[in-house]
């Protein structure tokens, strides 16, 4: 495994120089953000985030997002254009070395939380999804943006791209993307990138629009999709495991077997009973997963891709982007690296 860490570039008040401090930290996890979704990125800004990884000890391997226009997820005939964009970021980044691209196909809205600084008894506070305030969100009157999207929308493009979404079902959204796939795989094939699709997070439906990527019956579909290696898996623990239907274990043993994961993102999450969920600190006593059963599946297999602590909660007084602070992620890659240098010495 190969340790690695979400760096939103200069503007992230996580310097990369602390990243590279954590013991063990290989590579970056990145993208840039100076075009709108959909453009092609330039090779100068490319290069820059490379040479800056690479100035600080660290490998510049996987990007974290290269994000899908919503005209593809959509299937409008426009969608040919972002296709274009989105092979020739493919080709530009496998230039650059790139190794795993991540991205998400979920419909308007990345990951969706219902408030982002709950404090936890032990006065950290962390992101959390409460379907009690869900049902009084509502996206199209009400205020609803959160740090660490790739896209933001003002209201009138929310309600253009709702009205738009009213004839897309889960099984269009698939073909949907059955034919962006038949498109891109065979150009990461080429460039040597392996494409890595992020869970819809939470796994379910919200706010009526289509979600596919939510549990091993659709994930079977989507790997079958195109059956390629270069097709494979961001596996989120905290995105899977935030549904009770979803065992979390169980698919990581599947997916790694099948050498289909490129990409792990852990995290521990408290699940409720009817899927609300806090996320929680990594160790496995504060939440639902166990994540040294999840460390033990993938070194059984012989998991050699890239995994990242993915969100942390604020601790220590940090402030900063809800999620994505130094602090309580760093200690996740030190406990996820302690049970990995265990795994390998037990051997
Ligand atoms: C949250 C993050 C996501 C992820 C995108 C990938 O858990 O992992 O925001 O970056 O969904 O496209
Ligand atoms: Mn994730």
């Amino acid at each position: 495994m190969k340790l690695s860490f979400r760096w939103y570039g200069e503007d992230d008040p996580v310097k990369i120089g602390y990243i590279r401090q954590i013991p063990n930290m290989y590579s970056v996890v990145t993208a840039v953000y100076d075009v709108p979704v959909g453009e092609v990125w330039s090779v100068e800004s490319i290069e820059k985030l490379k040479k800056t990884t690479e100035d600080n000890g660290l490998h510049f391997d996987v990007i974290e997002s290269v994000p899908v226009h919503e005209d593809i997820k959509l299937g409008l005939p426009t969608r040919e254009k972002f296709i274009e964009n989105y092979k020739e970021n493919i080709r530009r980044l496998g230039n650059a070395g790139v190794k795993v691209i991540c991205y998400n196909f979920m419909p308007i809205f990345d990951w969706t939380r219902t408030q982002l600084d709950y404090v936890l008894p032990d006065g950290s506070t962390a992101l959390v999804y409460f379907k009690k305030q869900l049902e009084k969100m509502d996206p199209l009157t009400g205020e609803l943006s959160l740090p660490g999207w790739d896209a933001s929308y003002t209201k009138k493009d929310l309600n253009d791209l709702f009205e738009k979404y009213k004839s897309v079902d889960e099984e269009k959204l698939f073909e949907n993307l059955e034919y962006f796939l038949k498109a891109i795989i065979p150009v990461a094939e080429e460039a040597g990138v392996k494409m890595a699709i992020h869970p819809d997070d939470p796994p379910y439906s919200i706010f009526g629009l289509p979600r596919i990527i939510t549990g091993e019956e659709n994930l079977d579909r989507f790997l079958k999709l195109v059956d390629s290696e270069y097709n494979g898996l961001t596996f989120c623990t905290g995105s899977f495991g935030s549904s009770n239907k979803n065992d979390v274990v169980a698919m990581v043993d599947k997916y790694a077997a099948m050498g289909r994961i490129h990409f792990m993102h852990i995290r521990n999450v408290k699940l409720y009973e009817d899927d609300s969920f806090e996320e929680s600190a990594h160790y496995s006593p504060c939440g639902s997963l166990d994540i040294v059963a999840i460390m033990k599946a993938l070194h059984k297999n012989g998991f050699d891709g890239y995994l990242r602590p993915d969100h942390g909660r604020m601790i220590w007084g940090e402030t900063g982007r809800p999620g994505y602070g130094l602090y309580d992620r760093a200690l996740g890659a030190s406990y996820m690296t302690g049970i990995w240098e265990t795994l390998d010495k037990l051997k």
